[in-house]
């Protein structure tokens, strides 16, 4: 018997041939011959959305008949990753696709590459949404993630004449086949203008809000598939448009400039995404977009808990909210406006229903990451949340000082409201009183928060405090991005790993095998061959793919330290250039990542990495030994080209910054060793590598906090190490500018006389242990062994860790297995 597949649910080569023509034929109105890249980008992709359509009605289907709780994932950033083949990996028919699209004369590759990412993310953390919307999906938990369909998403740099320069992702320009409009779905929300109180006719005290103008928000939803399972859960983004009313009456007015000028604010809000990691800036269009996509998420959930018929005081029996970071913080306000304004609530039981639904993540641990808001721009957006977070800390407040009666800067630490020549709301602590959990990303991160920026608050409420190491997701980290590396190890251990990271230990009985060894260095080879290729083609520099790979990759940012990097690979380059001689494993130093436009420092660092590459990469005593690519745009497409290349991970922020890191798991799933700081994730990364099998220096977060309180002085690490000073002093000037001594003076004198970050203090640990790496690297064999070794016991980072600790700890929630509908 021959099964016919439908074109548009089969699997089959067939099947998907005649997809593609279809979607060609009717969707792009083309036919092969004059068919461009994209149309055929197009056509495949629509093809590929089928068959997540297929899976996600049969999920939301499974969903609506059962009584399941749902993960709500709130977060201002998704940094997704280009769509296309990680779809078909986790459909499971890359190869098929791979021949279907041969047989059409098409080449697959080809179309995969032309996919525009959307980047929707600044860095780690929108990432790690996108690892968790993986994972949630993979363990079959029912679940929806929010967040704001941002018409620009993260910049796009271009490196010219060794500086940043910006330009704008317009990643919507040729469409986006993934996402689907819901035009019927969408929320009003207000902003600005003032409250006004009155008594109802049932003697019940009201607030009115009367907004300066309100905004729409609509539904984009994109489909999230789990790996080999049917489960296909939501990306619900909201865009903001102008409502319909408003434009009607100005019209009619006649006031066509104003209403045209009120289209366009409406339409600002989801324009674009803030470049910022870490800091944050008290823009009010900021704010409005905080607000605006927690309320439009807000009102969908309580409408879809509603119309399944629950009562509005169960809501958090159907939902389990997680706020990633502070910066949906609002949420807590928002709540109680919906449930006491909107839905008659009263306030002790909006309160109850409120802090059972919330958990918040914390990210950061640098206090100038720390949201806050002037209280006086908050009132002027949101003055009904005002008046609410006034309430809400009146009430903690009277709280806490029964509890800690007369102790009143714990009192002023706990408050939500900052007093100072101007006050502030602070978000974490919003956050904090909101949430019935709160959690770190690393071990280190979150006993650090304890002790130091939330310190208050775990003595307040200590039962409230977990840690969930972040993970990340093999599929696209591994499987998707290394596709020589899965073949070999699933050759040798089976497929099973790509779901249950922990098999990865069966690899373990192979780390001495020499042939084993030899395919497993061979495939990096190839990876660090096909790297080689780009670069050239991207920067002009040609590097040996037979040196050490050492790569830093991640934003720019002066606690992560490339400059710390940039002080070894300049005093290699002198220790050449001083003996031309010498025996010296040849390096290729490959940097990446983004500097917040209106961060000066962190541009600067980018233009000193490429200056001394400019220098070194010409130098003939150098004689190729030594060279120096800074890889321009670093967005997640890159990321997957890069790891697979890597020998060497730089994790060398200073200890107690980096709240947990995730490029440090990327690069050491795939068989990179690491050089690493007591820092984030990185103390937990050696503990299951083995310490033998990770390079450490440095100082421990308790040191440097002990070297701060000693009065730390740069200077006299200047002073004391010459090949430091050598170094400096040839930076400072203009050896590496063309004798511009004036380019590098502010942070040459930042470091010398500041050095916030105690680059210097650890410079000396670090060039020792780089000298170590240098040794280990010159013996093949004792290299391989390291590299499988940290490969196979990286089990514990996979983001279904992560995902299973949350379900289990703080959301309570279980796997709800989808069955397919015809
Ligand atoms: O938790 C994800 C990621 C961590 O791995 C990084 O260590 C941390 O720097 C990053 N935090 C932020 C802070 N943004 N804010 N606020 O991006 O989170």
């Amino acid at each position: 018997e021959v099964l016919i597949q439908d074109a548009r649910t089969g699997l089959t080569v067939e099947a998907l041939k005649k997809a593609i023509l279809n979607n060609l034929f009717y969707v792009q109105g083309k036919y092969p011959e004059i068919a461009t890249r994209n149309d055929y980008y197009m056509a495949l992709s629509f093809a590929v959305r089928d068959r997540l359509l297929q899976r996600w009605t049969s999920s939301v289907k499974q969903y609506l008949e059962g009584k399941n709780r749902v993960v709500s994932y709130l977060s201002a950033e998704y940094l997704l990753g280009p769509h296309l083949a990680n779809n078909l990996i986790n459909l499971g028919i890359y190869k098929e696709m791979e021949q279907a699209t041969q047989e059409l004369g098409v080449n697959l590759q080809w179309l995969i590459d032309k996919e525009v990412e959307p980047g929707l993310g600044n860095g780690g953390l929108g990432r790690l949404a996108a690892c968790y919307m993986d994972s949630l999906a993979t363990l079959e938990v029912p679940a929806i993630g929010y967040g704001i369909r941002y018409q620009f998403g993260i910049f796009e740099q271009d490196i010219r004449d060794g500086w940043q320069v910006e330009d704008t992702d317009n990643w919507l320009r040729r469409g986006n086949p993934w996402e689907i409009a819901r035009r019927e779905l969408n929320y009003e929300v207000k902003l600005g203008g003032y409250v006004q109180h009155y008594m109802d006719r049932d003697g019940r005290y009201r607030s009115n809000w009367m907004p300066e103008l309100t905004v729409k928000g609509v539904a984009y939803d994109t489909p999230i598939l789990g790996y080999k399972v049917n489960t296909c859960n939501a990306l619900r983004l909201w865009k903001s448009e102008a409502p319909k009313s408003f434009d009607f009456q100005s019209f009619n007015s006649g006031d066509y400039n104003h209403a045209v000028n009120q289209k366009i604010i409406c339409e600002n809000i989801s324009k674009v995404l803030y470049p910022n990691d870490e800091t944050i800036s008290g823009k009010i269009l900021r704010l409005q977009q905080q607000y605006f996509f927690v309320s439009c998420s807000l009102q969908d959930m309580i409408g879809i808990h509603l119309r399944q018929g629950e009562k509005i005081e169960d809501f958090n029996v159907t939902f389990a909210v997680q706020l990633n970071d502070t910066h949906p913080a609002i949420a807590i306000a928002e709540m109680m406006r919906l449930l006491l304004d909107e839905h008659d609530l009263e306030w002790v039981d909006a309160w109850r229903v409120t802090t059972r639904t919330f958990a918040y993540t914390n990210h950061t641990l640098l206090p100038e990451a720390l949201e806050t808001w002037d209280l006086e721009l908050f009132g002027s957006v949101l003055p009904r949340h005002l008046e609410l977070i006034y309430e809400i800390n009146k009430r903690f407040l009277d709280e806490v000082t029964i509890k800690v009666y007369g102790d009143h800067q714990k009192i002023s630490s706990l408050s939500i409201i900052g007093e100072g020549p101007r006050k502030f709301i602070k978000m974490a602590n919003l956050a904090c009183v909101g949430s019935f959990a709160i959690n770190g990303v690393a071990a280190l991160h979150s006993d650090l928060l304890k002790k130091t920026v939330l310190k208050d608050w775990y003595a307040y409420s200590p039962e409230k405090f977990s840690n969930k190491t972040n993970g990340v997701t093999p599929r696209r980290w591994m499987v998707l991005s290394n596709p020589k590396l899965t073949a070999l190890i699933s050759e040798k251990i089976g497929e099973n790993w790509i779901k249950h990271l922990d098999e990865l230990k069966n690899l373990e009985q192979y780390a001495d095998d020499p042939e084993f060894q030899k395919s497993w260095m061979q495939v990096k080879l190839e990876m660090k061959q096909e790297l080689a290729k780009r670069i050239l083609g991207k920067t002009g520099v040609k590097v040996d793919p037979e040196s050490m790979f050492d790569i830093q990759v991640k934003r720019i940012h002066e606690y992560k330290r490339q400059h710390l990097n940039v002080l070894h690979l300049i005093t290699l380059y002198n220790r050449l250039k001083q003996n031309p001689k010498m025996d010296m494993v040849p390096r290729t130093f490959i940097f990446a990542g983004k500097a917040a436009p209106g961060y000066k420092m962190a541009k600067l660092i980018i233009k000193l990495i490429t200056s001394v590459g400019d220098l070194v990469n010409n130098d003939p005593d150098v004689n190729h030994r030594l060279k120096v690519v800074f890889y321009p745009n670093y967005n997640v497409t890159n990321a997957q080209r890069i790891y697979p290349a890597a020998d060497l991970s730089e994790q060398i922020s200073t200890a107690g910054k980096e709240a947990s890191g995730t490029g440090n798991m990327k690069l050491s799933m795939n068989g990179a060793l690491t050089i690493g700081t007591l820092d984030g994730a990185n103390v937990e990364i050696r503990e299951v590598v083995g310490e033998e099998n990770f390079f450490l220096f440095g100082l421990t977060a308790e040191e440097v906090t002990q070297k701060r309180n000693e009065g730390y002085d740069p200077y006299t690490y200047y002073k004391s190490n010459k090949e430091l000073k050598l170094a400096i002093d040839q930076i400072a000037s203009g050896y590496f500018s063309h004798l511009d001594d004036k380019i590098f003076k502010d942070l040459v004198n930042n470091l010398i006389y500041h050095d916030p970050f105690l680059v210097l203090a650890d410079y000396e640990s670090y060039v020792a242990c780089q000298d170590k790496v240098s040794e280990a690297f010159r013996d093949k064999a004792a290299w391989a062994r390291m590299s499988i070794l940290n490969t196979a016991r990286m089990g514990k980072f996979s983001s279904d860790r992560s995902i299973r600790e949350y379900c289990d700890d703080i959301w309570k929630v279980k796997s709800v297995p989808v069955h397919l509908n015809g």
